[in-house]
This record gives structure tokens, C-alpha cells and sequence, in this order.
């Protein structure tokens, strides 16, 4: 499985030059110092290229590799920004709306009062998808962040299913046939947290038990049969302790899932990527995509984009190192054929998530998406497009939705939970 992915420049780089960083670096005092060192010798190099051959979009080159590529929109960008939304039409196969299918982010407020859903911003982004022939991700069902501020009041220990249910079923069902994929659940690991598995402590979880998560998938599946159900996580793309840790607790998590029947079809891994952090290692990246794989999940880069708060200033050198970045760990991860989609968190740094979270100190703009300020192709771009170019041709054209429109039956307790909340879907 190796030998194909072995002749890479990203192997070689990872394998014989970054792995090696952890032992070069010994005390944490210096290991700072240390990676700027080797960001300077390894990541900026002024010799490399990111050439491609021709200019055609994203969406294409991705589609000739039996891949999706699509990235992440917030409504108040893509609906006003004209330009902007050209571009997304020209380079997106799938649209991932950034808040609009949250319980509620940002000015997005799909749960605007208890028993309220205000759709409007959802439906637009979906339109618009439609309009232009693009898929839709959901993001996301269950998670710890983005609970409406009457959630603490509202929901509790005696009527979290009722909640769950009702949310997962209205939403979802709402858009049945029209949502590609789903994440069901999001961010529940973090084994900092000391809890058993690995569990994230999370409102949820506190309300129904580690049971929460096989729930949410179960009425998923019942609401749309056709949708690929997807657990969804950050944290697992590096070499670092904490990372290792954490793609254990997933890839056990899986197992458990998988063992028990849970309706799951796929793994998003984030892939906010750290312009600074050296710690890649492609073998151990490659192991776990082939272990996700073997349980006979799908796999999605869901959320991809480098994070360069801690970059040099330079734009040339900046872009350089980002677009490397992007190539080397892409070519890990497309030469799994259990991956097959590739979604940017935003297309152009006119409008990151960065900008508001994760700011450089020197003030200057972030850079961490293929499209710069002024929606130009830059470098990242191309490592992209370089990347999807090198992969291999993965067998089934439609391997992102699931074979069969079988629907998954609701067992009895869950059923009496949506008959007590009186919905009829
Ligand atoms: O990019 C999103 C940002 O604009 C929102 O304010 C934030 C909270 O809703 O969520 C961000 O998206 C997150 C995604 O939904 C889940 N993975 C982490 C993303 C970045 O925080």
C-alpha cells in the first residue's frame, strides 16, 4: 500500500527530514525557537513550484478523480458578494454553509426561539447550491458549540431526546434529498477532558449519556435515508502527543459505532492546518485513513485551510510555505480512495473564519484559503489543484452517496419520543 505513495515529496520531506524534529528538539524551552529554524530550512523553500497544468477549476479537476471538491459559505458573504459567489459557482461542486445549519451562529439563527425554526438563510444557501448544480454538506446537528441561549433553560435530563429528536427530524427531514452529507455529530472526543472514551464533556452527552451519539445517527438515517451521515472531528492530522491520543479515541469511537449498527457512512477530518506546526508525520496520517478505511467508512476533509497566525509576514514567503503545506498533506491524504471529498473552510481570504479567530498580531491579513483578498488563484490554489492532479482515480463516480435508499427504522423508545413532541414527518 505504500510503495505506490512511498516514490512522494511528501513522504520524503515528512519521513526523512520532519519526523526526525522531534528528537532533534528536546527541551519544550526551545522548541519554538527550534521550528522556526526548520520553518526557514525545510518549509520555505524559494526553489519550489507550484505550477499546473492549465487553469481549469477546482470542481473539475476534482470531478475527473471521481472527487467532490467544495468549500464552506456564510449567507451574508455569498449572498451579497456577486464576485464572490462567481466564483464559487466556478470552482465548487459542494457548498457547505459556515452557520446557517447551526443551531444558531453568527446572524444565522435556525433555533430562534424554543420550538421556532427560522429557515430562511438556510433555504437561500440551498437554493443557491441548487441553482448552480452544487451539492450541500450539513454543518452540523450535535455540537457542544452553537446552542441557542434559551438551550440551558429549556432542555433537560427528562426531555433531551424529545429535543434531539425533534431538531435532528425537522432539519434534516426538511432537506431530505437535498444534503449530500451530514455531520451528525461533531467535535465529540477530547480526551483532555478525562472522561471514559475519550468523550468530550458536552451538554449532551451531561443530558443522555454517551448514547447521545448513536441516537443522533439513528434519527438522521430515519430522516433521510439517502444522506451520507458522517461523524465529524478536528485535532488528528499531526504528530503530536495530543493528536495521537485523539485519533485513537475516534478511530475507537468508530469501532464501537460500526460494532453496534449505528447508521454512520463517513469520517470528516477538519484539517485546520498550523503553518507552524512541523509535527507531520504522512506514515502515521496514512495508517489512520487506512484504519478509518477499514471499517468501511468513507472520508472527508471537511473544513481545510492553514491557519498563518504565526507565519512570517512576507506574502511571498507566506504563501509559499502555506502552499506547501497544503500539497504535502493533501498527497497523504488522496492517495486513501476512502477519500472522497475535499472541502475548503471558506474559498477566498476576503472572508476566513481566521480573521476573527485566530488574527495575526502584525495586523496584516490572513491567507489561509486558494483564493487571495481579491479572489485571485494563488498558490494555494495550485498545490491544490497539483494535489488532486497527483491522485489516484478513485474507482466509483458516485461513491459519495450511499448504494441503497434503505430506510433505517427507528426503534420504540426513540419512536415514543418524537410521537411525545407530536411532529409528523
Ligand atoms: O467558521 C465558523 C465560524 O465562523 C463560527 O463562528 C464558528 C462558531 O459557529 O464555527 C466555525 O466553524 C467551525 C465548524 O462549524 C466546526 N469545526 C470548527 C470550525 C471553526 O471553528
Amino acid at each position: 500500500m505504500y510503495s505506490r505513495y512511498s516514490r512522494r515529496r511528501a513522504l520524503t520531506l515528512g519521513a526523512g527530514v520532519l519526523s526526525g524534529i522531534g528528537t532533534v528538539i528536546g527541551a519544550k524551552a526551545g522548541v519554538k525557537a527550534a521550528y522556526r529554524h526548520y520553518q526557514a530550512q525545510i518549509l520555505d523553500n524559494p526553489d519550489r513550484t507550484f505550477e499546473t497544468a492549465g487553469e481549469t477549476p477546482l470542481k473539475q479537476r476534482a470531478q475527473a478523480k471521481g472527487l467532490i471538491y467544495g468549500a464552506a459559505a456564510r449567507h451574508q458573504d455569498l449572498m451579497t458578494d456577486r464576485t464572490l459567489a462567481t466564483h464559487y459557482r466556478t470552482e465548487c461542486a459542494l457548498l457547505a454553509p459556515e452557520w446557517e445549519l447551526k443551531w444558531s451562529a453568527g446572524n444565522a439563527r435556525l433555533r430562534t426561539a424554543p420550538n421556532q425554526f427560522d429557515f430562511t438563510m438556510a433555504d437561500e444557501m440551498i437554493n443557491f447550491a441548487q441553482t448552480h448544480a452544487m451539492q450541500v454538506r450539513g454543518n452540523t446537528l450535535v455540537w457542544h458549540l452553537c446552542l441557542p441561549e434559551w438551550f440551558t433553560e429549556q432542555v433537560n435530563h427528562q426531555n433531551a431526546e424529545q429535543w434531539l429528536v425533534q431538531h435532528i427530524q425537522t432539519v434534516v427531514g426538511r432537506y431530505a434529498g437535498q444534503v449530500q452529507s451530514w455531520d451528525v455529530v461533531n467535535e465529540a472526543i477530547e480526551p483532555a477532558d478525562g472522561q471514559a472514551h475519550g468523550l468530550r464533556r458536552t451538554p449532551w452527552q451531561e443530558l443522555l449519556d454517551a448514547d447521545y451519539i448513536d441516537l443522533a445517527f439513528r434519527i438522521a438515517a430515519a430522516a433521510d435515508p439517502k444522506a451520507v451521515l458522517t461523524y465529524n472531528d478536528y485535532g488528528l492530522e499531526y504528530d503530536t502527543p495530543e493528536n495521537q491520543t485523539k485519533r485513537q479515541a475516534v478511530l475507537q469511537l468508530l469501532e464501537r459505532l460500526k460494532a453496534q449498527g449505528t447508521p454512520i457512512h463517513a469520517l470528516g477530518i477538519q484539517s485546520h492546518l498550523v503553518g507552524n506546526e512541523l509535527r507531520f508525520n504522512p506514515q502515521k496520517l496514512r495508517q489512520f485513513l487506512s484504519d478509518v478505511a477499514s471499517l468501511g467508512l468513507k472520508i472527508f476533509i471537511t473544513e481545510l485551510d492553514v491557519i498563518d497566525r504565526e507565519l512570517p509576514q512576507s506574502v511571498e514567503v507566506r504563501d509559499r510555505i502555506i502552499a506547501s503545506i497544503y500539497e504535502d498533506f493533501l498527497s497523504v491524504i488522496l492517495d486513501e480512495p476512502a477519500v472522497k471529498m475535499l472541502v475548503t473552510w471558506g474559498l477566498s481570504d476576503r472572508y476566513s473564519w481566521l480573521t476573527e479567530f485566530h488574527p495575526r498580531a502584525d495586523g496584516s491579513a490572513v491567507r489561509p484559503l486558494p483564493l487571495d483578498g481579491n479572489l485571485q488563484r494563488k498558490s494555494a490554489w495550485r498545490a491544490i489543484a497539483r494535489a488532486i492532479d497527483a491522485a489516484p482515480v478513485r474507482s466509483s463516480q458516485s461513491a459519495c452517496f450511499r448504494s441503497s435508499n434503505h430506510s433505517f427504522a427507528l426503534e420504540q423508545p426513540h419512536l415514543r419520543a418524537i410521537k411525545g413532541l407530536g411532529l409528523n414527518h
